[in-house]
């Protein structure tokens, strides 16, 4: 049977300390190297704000993040059921969590009674370089992984170069989801202003940049986990090459046609939905479950912290294709048609820039 992934305080505590003391030192001694390797890479401000990104592996991340990916890249080890949501930031991550908790959970739960209905989608799939490999304390520890019940349901947001071997060795799945570029960084734009201030305390005088400001950095890819195309083409390029191992979906694609993606994604990890299932509605009662203004309203999701600097509620926003055009200006959108041209020619990936609800 297939079972949900477990809170943190069930997991067993046993060889605890001798574990803890190792870990311990093992991050004492990579924080030594990984400050002296920080100082050494390319810095940018993120958002004209004075937190920094670095470049590592030709993709930018925050500081506090370099050593959660690297003890992540040389830790991780993968088993052979795990599932993989892979995703550059805001194009639909909390959306597919949902959506794959409740297919691999279809079995224990009947909707009314989901976990999704007391949980954030963000605490049933576990993040592995923001959250396990970050210390949040509401996922397990790196070391309680391992005590996860199969299929273990993960999530990273890292590009699929930097992803650790094991994983791409492994016959654990993966399934990306991307999103039209204008939509992701108008997603980006409301979204991340609230966490740097958070994190920057009210003392600090930060402005949000402007949304041609942040366009213009999204399109040089100095963005959080950028740039963009060149992660969206990592996980397309395998995909075609490995279409067993690697699901491309994008978020218009599900929004405009859901029942056929979820089949799609249940027999991708093989668990197809019955003809049974699927005259007794259960296709349809997983996408209402999940549809934003069901987890929107949810208490849960209106209230209380996912992190210290970011609240639950700020996963919900609009949820829509096509909310760009009231931000992006006719020069602006011509700029992202070149760039999608010089970024995407060639490969078969394209994204419709003129689609609206
Ligand atoms: P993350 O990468 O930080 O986890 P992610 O979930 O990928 O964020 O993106 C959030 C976006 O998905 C928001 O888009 P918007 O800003 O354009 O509105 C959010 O509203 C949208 N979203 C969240 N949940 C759902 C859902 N259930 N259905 C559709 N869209 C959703």
């Amino acid at each position: 049977m297939r079972r949900i992934n477990i809170e943190p305080s069930k997991i067993s505590k046993k060889n605890t300390t001798t574990t803890m003391n190792q870990r311990q030192d093992m991050r004492v001694l990579e924080e030594e190297e990984v400050d002296q390797l920080k100082q050494s890479l390319p810095k940018v401000n993120w958002m004209g704000s004075k937190i920094q990104l670095l470049k590592i592996q030709d993709f930018w991340h925050l500081p506090s993040r370099i050593s959660n990916i690297l003890t992540f890249q040389k830790h991780f080890i993968a088993q052979d059921t795990d599932l993989f949501i892979t995703s550059f930031p805001k194009t639909g991550t909390t959306w597919l969590k949902s959506l794959l908790f409740s297919i691999t959970n279809r079995s224990l739960y009947p909707p009314k009674q989901s976990p999704l209905l007391t949980h954030n989608p963000h605490e049933l799939v576990y993040d592995l370089e923001t959250g396990v490999y970050g210390e949040n304390p509401k996922l397990p520890r790196p070391d309680q992984l391992n005590d996860l019940p199969a299929p273990r349901l993960l999530h990273s947001h890292i590009p699929y170069a930097s992803l650790p071997e094991s994983i791409k060795t492994s016959n654990a799945k993966i399934l990306y989801i991307c999103r039209n570029p204008l939509d992701t960084l108008v997603s980006q734009w409301h979204f991340y202003p609230n966490a740097i201030k958070k994190v920057m305390g009210d003392d600090e005088d930060f402005q949000p940049p402007s949304i041609e400001d942040y366009f213009e950095e999204f399109c040089q890819g100095t963005v959080l986990f950028g740039p963009f195309f060149e992660h969206v083409v990592g996980y397309w390029k395998q995909s075609l090459e490995q279409p067993d191992k690697v699901l491309f979906l994008k978020y218009e694609d599900l929004k405009e046609n859901p029942v056929l993606y979820l089949k799609k994604l249940a027999e991708f990890i093989g668990m197809p939905f019955s003809t049974e299932e699927t005259n007794e509605g259960v296709i349809e009662e997983i996408i209402e479950l999940c549809s934003i203004k069901n987890l929107k309203e949810l208490e849960i999701n209106k209230s209380g912290l996912h992190t210290k600097h970011v609240d639950n509620k700020a996963f919900f926003r609009d949820g829509k294709v096509g909310g760009w055009t009231q931000y992006i200006t006719a020069p602006m959108l011509e700029r992202m048609n070149k760039l999608m041209e010089q970024q995407l020619g060639g490969t078969g990936l394209s994204f419709d820039l003129h689609e609206a609800e």
